[in-house]
C-alpha cells in the first residue's frame, strides 16, 4: 500500500493530496503536525522535509516529482463528472518548457513563503532583510504568472498541475498572514483560486489554521 508522509498544514504535501484524491488513489496517512524531528525524517527524506511517498518500491520526496510519478504510474484518466477534468499529464507535451517554467516560477513563490513563515516561527522579524526578500519574490512571481494565467487557469479546460501549484501556497500563506494575495494587483490569479475552492479533491484537503 503506498504510503504519504506529510503534516496537515503543509502546502507542499496538499498539492499531492489532491492529486491522489483526484486520481482516486487510496493512500496510507502518517502525518505529524509541526516539524518532524531530524533523526524520524533523515532516513526518509535527506531533505528532512514533507512530503515523502512511498510507492511501488521507490521512495520519492519534492512534491512535484511526486506527482510526476503519480501521473506516470498511474496514467488512467479518473472516472469523474467533476468538471473542469484534471489535466493528463504534468506539462502540455507542446508547450513542455513554458509549463515546466511556470510550475519552477510557483515553486520559488511557495518556497518563500514556508521560509518566511518558518523564520517567523523561529523568531525572525519582518525587519529581517532576507524575510522582506521573500516578499519581495512572492509579489515578483505572482506578477509573472498573472501574465500567464488565463480565464480559465494554466491549462485551459483543464485542473492542471500549475492551477494546484500556485493555489496551495497562497491560501497557506494568507491563512498564517504571511502574504495577502487578494489586494486587486492579480485578479485572475485570485479568480482561479477562488473557483477551486468548491472541488471535492481541494474542499477535503483543507490546511489545519
Ligand atoms: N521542495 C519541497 C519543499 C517541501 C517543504 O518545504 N516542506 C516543509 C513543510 S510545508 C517541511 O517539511 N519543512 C521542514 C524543514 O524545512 O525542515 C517539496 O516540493 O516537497
Amino acid at each position: 500500500m503506498r504510503k504519504l508522509l506529510y503534516s496537515d498544514g503543509s502546502p507542499f504535501a496538499r498539492k499531492v493530496r489532491i492529486i491522489l484524491d483526484e486520481k482516486n488513489l487510496p493512500c496510507e496517512k502518517d502525518v505529524h503536525n509541526g516539524l518532524r524531528a531530524i533523526d524520524s525524517i533523515r532516513d526518509q527524506n535527506p531533505a528532512l522535509q514533507v512530503p515523502t511517498l512511498y510507492d511501488r518500491g521507490k521512495v520519492l520526496w519534492g512534491s512535484n516529482l511526486i506527482i510526476q510519478h503519480l501521473f506516470a504510474a498511474y496514467p488512467e484518466m479518473p472516472d469523474s463528472t467533476t468538471q473542469p477534468p484534471l489535466s493528463p499529464s504534468i506539462a502540455r507535451q507542446d508547450q513542455y518548457w513554458e509549463d515546466m517554467l511556470t510550475l519552477t516560477t510557483i515553486e520559488s513563490m511557495a518556497d518563500a513563503i514556508v521560509t518566511y513563515r518558518l523564520m517567523e516561527l523561529g523568531g525572525s522579524t519582518a525587519e529581517n532583510t532576507f524575510m522582506n526578500r521573500q516578499l519581495t519574490r512572492v509579489a515578483s512571481c505572482l506578477d509573472w504568472l498573472e501574465q500567464r494565467c488565463t480565464s480559465e487557469g494554466f491549462w485551459p479546460g483543464t485542473l492542471s498541475v500549475m492551477d494546484i501549484n500556485v493555489m496551495c501556497p497562497l491560501i497557506y500563506g494568507e491563512s498564517r498572514k504571511v502574504f495577502d494575495f487578494r489586494i486587486g494587483r492579480w485578479p485572475r490569479i485570485v479568480a482561479l483560486v477562488e473557483r477551486l475552492q468548491t472541488r471535492p479533491s481541494v474542499a477535503s484537503t483543507r490546511i489545519n489554521l
